[in-house]
C-alpha cells in the first residue's frame, strides 16, 4: 500500500534494501537521494506527517568503506547530514538511514533492518495510481 505525494512514493512495508531499490525501479525511480538541506527538510516534514519513524535512503558505503555514494549512480555525497558520531560502521553497517531517533539526521544502519523507505522519481507530471 502506498500513496503518491509529489515526486515521492511512500511504501508501507519494508524489506532488505537491495529489494527496495528494485521495488523503486519497478515504479520508475530510485531510493531517495537527498542532495540539499532543503530537500532534507522536505523529507523530514513528510516523515513527520506520515509518522514514518526511520527510513532508508539510496546511499551506501558498500563499495568502499567510508566512501558514501548515491546508488545506483555511485555519485559521491556533496551534501550529507549525519548525526553526531555517525556513520560509525557498527557491525559493518553500509546502508543509509534517516532516523527519527537522531532528530531526522542520518545514520548508517545494517542493510537488512526492516524499516520504511522512500522512492523518488523525476518530476514528469505523470500521474500514478494510489493503492
Ligand atoms: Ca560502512
Ligand atoms: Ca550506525
Amino acid at each position: 500500500m502506498y500513496s503518491e505525494l509529489g515526486m515521492l512514493r511512500f511504501v508501507e512495508f519494508a524489506s532488505p534494501d537491495i529489494i527496495l531499490q528494485r521495488m523503486c525501479e519497478m515504479h520508475g525511480g530510485n531510493l531517495v537521494h537527498i542532495e540539499t538541506a532543503e530537500e532534507d527538510n522536505f523529507i523530514t516534514q513528510q516523515m513527520r506527517t506520515y509518522a514514518l519513524g526511520d527510513i532508508w535512503m539510496g546511499g551506501s558505503d558498500w563499495t568502499k568503506e567510508g566512501t558514501w555514494v548515491w546508488e545506483p549512480e555511485g555519485r559521491i555525497f556533496q551534501y550529507s547530514n549525519f548525526a553526531h558520531g555517525k556513520p560509525n560502521n557498527a557491525h559493518g553497517q553500509n546502508c543509509l538511514s534517516k532516523a527519527q531517533a537522531h532528530h531526522y539526521q542520518w545514520d548508517d544502519y545494517d542493510c537488512d533492518e526492516h524499516i520504511k523507505y522512500i522512492c523518488e522519481k523525476a518530476n514528469t507530471n505523470i500521474q500514478y495510481p494510489v493503492g
